[in-house]
């Protein structure tokens, strides 16, 4: 398949944190794997050069329009979107047992009704914009298989996680044994890796991570085992840390230390690994996940339901963790990551006001609250770091990876959710230039109405 893309247009990205670029009339071009070779601005010498060269037909892009990196979703449980929206009454504890577990056995036992459901979140996902996202599924090894064969064919750029899990509240829902379980996890990468083997490297789009579910749920021995098979095999591994009282509080009472040790002594803290939430992590524990090279996912959704403490954001970010955004489906009831970005802003604004209220100084200037520039990165970037890529940022050498954004048509006005009363009736500007309080309000507003496009590796 020729993946080659060239487009003309705005394009707006994140490259630090903090710092957005909005890049106006500038060529992007890739190669046939679908990998940035061009991006310059469009009246530069050598792209009026790139624009006589190429066979291709050139994509202009409306004044109104930009492309902006996919979103990265750093945490989302498929078999879960079942039940979105439904049952979030329960401490997390109880709901895993009553509504996690059920729903992912049920999965387990009707490959049809996984098929259906997978299928529909990989749709919802290209609505949403994600189009990179690293999934729990579940123990049983054919229904994480027919994950990423869904995944893979839907054109979006997975990770997929067969669940590890040797002790359960659900005698039902477990695995037999360390040993049975870490055979489990084996067998699971090879056939997931064999899905793609025949593709040439740039159409593989999706790849095995080991998935321990959390320290309640797997023995030292499968943790240490799954630590030893990270290793040998160069796998990422994801987990939850640190998450809800009632998780913390168990961990305490059945291992004696705290859950960031049994993962330590595990091998599982890594420069492969993700671990979601972290929420009770205080400023110590940051410098030594940073000193791993581990990354966070930030579901600030789900924390709102289950941790009782609002993620310390600013801190982990200080410290120079990398971090990215989860949706945490169905912990979090919404798949739009851009709820997730807003929902972090959110929090992290609640928790200066807290700081104020309690008579306490910024040290430095230094604020809690992030601003939408900083959501965007973690939604983009930051996602895409913790995972090792180098998508989430146009620059050549990057496989081009991006969402196409309206927010203003020059006959209709405002897109969607928006309104630009500046930009309507006489005396307006006829084909106005995205600015950037245009792609702050797409960020307040913005849905799915405003996408009007989306490629992974330029297909
Ligand atoms: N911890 C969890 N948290 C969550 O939000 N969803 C889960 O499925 C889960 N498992 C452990």
């Amino acid at each position: 398949m020729n993946r080659a893309v060239r487009i003309q247009g705005t394009f707006v990205h994140t490259q630090r944190l903090g710092n957005l670029e909005i890049l106006h009339d500038y060529l992007l071009v890739t190669d046939s794997t679908g990998v940035i070779a061009h991006f310059e601005a469009a009246d530069s010498a050598q792209s009026q050069a790139a624009l006589s060269s190429y066979a291709e037909p050139c994509i202009t892009l409306p004044p109104g329009h930009f492309i902006l990196p996919n979103f990265v979703d750093l945490h989302l449980h498929a078999p879960q979107f079942l039940y979105q929206g439904n049952g979030l009454h329960l401490p997390l504890m109880e709901w895993l047992n009553e509504y996690a577990f059920k729903a992912e056995e049920r999965l387990d036992g009707d490959a049809a009704l996984a098929r259906r459901v997978y299928t529909r979140l990989a749709r919802r996902l290209i609505q949403d914009g994600t189009g990179t996202v690293l999934l729990f599924g579940t123990i049983k090894e054919h229904t994480n298989l027919v994950l990423a064969e869904v995944m893979q064919k839907a054109g979006l750029r997975a990770f997929v996680g067969k669940l590890s899990m040797d002790i359960s509240s659900r005698p039902s829902y477990m695995e037999s044994s360390a040993q049975t379980s870490l055979q489990a996890a084996h067998s699971f990468v090879e056939k997931c890796r064999d899905l793609t083997a025949s593709l040439p490297t740039h159409e593989r789009l999706v790849e095995p991570v080991l998935t321990p579910r959390f320290v309640p749920t797997c023995s030292d021995e499968l943790l240490v085992g799954l630590g030893k098979l990270s290793a040998a095999e160069n796998l990422k591994i994801q987990s939850h840390l640190a998450e809800a009282h009632d998780q913390v509080e168990v961990v305490r009472s059945e291992r004696g230390v705290e859950d960031i040790q049994v993962f330590d002594r595990s091998g599982l803290l890594t420069a492969r690994t993700i671990q979601a939430h972290c929420t009770f992590l205080d400023v110590p524990s940051f410098k030594h996940v940073h000193s791993c090279g581990t990354s966070i996912a930030h579901c600030p959704l789900s924390n709102s339901y289950f941790s009782a403490e609002p993620f310390r954001l600013r801190e982990a970010l200080d410290e120079g963790v990398q971090i990215g955004l989860g949706t945490d489906i169905a912990g979090g009831y919404s798949l739009d990551l851009m709820n997730s970005m807003r929902h972090a802003v959110s929090i992290s604004r609640m928790r200066q006001g807290a700081k104020i209220m309690a008579g306490l100084t910024d040290d430095d200037g230094k604020t809690l609250a992030i601003d939408w520039k900083e959501a965007l990165y973690l939604a983009t970037k930051g996602g895409a770091a913790a995972l090792g890529l180098m998508t989430g940022v146009f620059a050549v050498g990057s496989p081009f990876d991006a969402q196409e954004i309206c927010v203003f048509d020059s006959r209709g006005g405002g897109v969607g959710a928006l309104d630009f009363f500046d930009h309507e009736g006489p005396g307006a500007v006829a084909d106005p230039s995205v600015t950037i309080e245009m792609v702050e309000k797409w960020w307040c507003l913005g849905n799915a109405v405003n996408r009007t496009g989306m490629w992974v590796q330029g297909a």
